[in-house]
């Protein structure tokens, strides 16, 4: 009898970009194995959930990509190659900086000698030029590749193809699973192929995503360091449902983190330790971001399980 995650796969067209993407996976994965660069997946932004074939509504949750963004320009800073996979047209790193500023409003034209130029306006360009360094570098040494998803079958199959190209790197790959995805859905073949009408109240009948983290962990990445997330509002069950996911699934790490406080404190959970990461009021008025000291963690924790495998092989 087949599981639900593989039947998942088995009823669900593959995106239309599946093979231009598993090409550019597995050709990253390559380069960064030769140089011996560990190498991160971050997941970030949130899954839709369609009502309709053609596609007219959707169910969509709050995520912005904060986490995601923010965690890879981080996983940078310290040497990784990152796959960022990311929901469509949410937060991406770098240009997340310049996100609620009017794009026009940070250029100036001039017009020289019937020579027309654009420039930066100059009280952006200190801002400007520092990110704009640091994503140029990370394009010239290879070290970022992007991806997106819109829905919950684009990540999952997408989610799938970057662990089946990440397999060769075992325990020098970080999974880093930020994204919020959705826990139901409507199966392919159930869901209506036009417009639901609206004549009436429609009829809805959601299903249970397949939990892909138990396959993830004991087959299509077995070695790697796998970090997933936890999010809840209701703080007093917060530590026991990241417990319960490290039992069931028995994988690295569960960060923890209520919806209300999520930028400013989170709880790194293992089999053996509960390690609180926040900011101080002065650091979030500073602008610092918690991401920085959560990647810094990581890095070390990372370090300790590269240490451990070589110790039992
Ligand atoms: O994308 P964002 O910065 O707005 O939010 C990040 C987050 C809360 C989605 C992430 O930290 C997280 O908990 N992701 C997993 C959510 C889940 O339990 O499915």
């Amino acid at each position: 009898m087949s599981s639900a995650w593989e039947e998942f796969y088995a009823q669900t067209p593959r995106p239309a970009q599946y093979e231009e993407n598993e090409n550019l996976l597995e050709k990253f994965v390559q380069l960064h194995a030769k140089g011996s660069t560990r190498v991160v997946l971050v997941t970030s932004g949130g899954t839709t959930v369609p009502l309709e074939h053609n596609t007219v509504r959707f169910v969509d949750n709050f995520s912005a990509g904060n986490r995601g963004s923010i965690s890879a320009e981080n996983f940078l800073d310290h040497n990784y190659a990152v796959i960022f996979m990311h929901r469509l047209k949410s937060l991406e790193p770098f240009s997340r900086h310049f996100a609620g500023h009017k794009f026009l409003d940070m250029l100036e034209l001039s017009n020289l000698d019937n020579t027309q130029s654009i420039s930066v306006a100059p009280k952006y360009v200190d801002k400007v030029s520092i990110i704009l360094k640091k994503y140029k570098e990370a394009l010239k040494d290879g070290k970022l590749l992007q991806l997106s998803f819109t829905t919950l079958s684009e990540y999952l199959w997408l989610l799938r193809s970057a662990c089946k190209a990440l397999h060769p790197l075992g325990n020098q790959a970080i999974l880093y699973l930020a994204a919020a995805v959705s826990d139901f859905y409507i199966p392919s073949h159930e869901m209506a192929v036009h417009k639901i009408p609206s004549s009436g109240p429609p009829s809805i009948h959601l299903q249970l995503v397949p939990k892909v983290l138990a396959p993830l962990v004991s087959d299509w990445v077995p070695n790697a360091f796998v970090i997933s997330f936890k999010l809840e509002t209701d703080e007093t069950i917060l530590i026991s449902k990241a417990r319960d996911a490290l039992n069931k699934y028995n994988h690295s790490l569960v960060i923890a983190n209520l919806l209300q406080t999520r930028k400013e404190q989170v709880t790194i959970v293992s089999k053996e330790s509960v390690h609180q990461l926040s900011l101080s009021p002065d650091q979030i008025d500073k602008g610092e971001e918690i991401e920085e000291s959560i990647v810094a963690y990581l890095v070390k924790k990372h370090d300790s399980w590269i240490e451990q495998h070589k110790l039992n092989s």
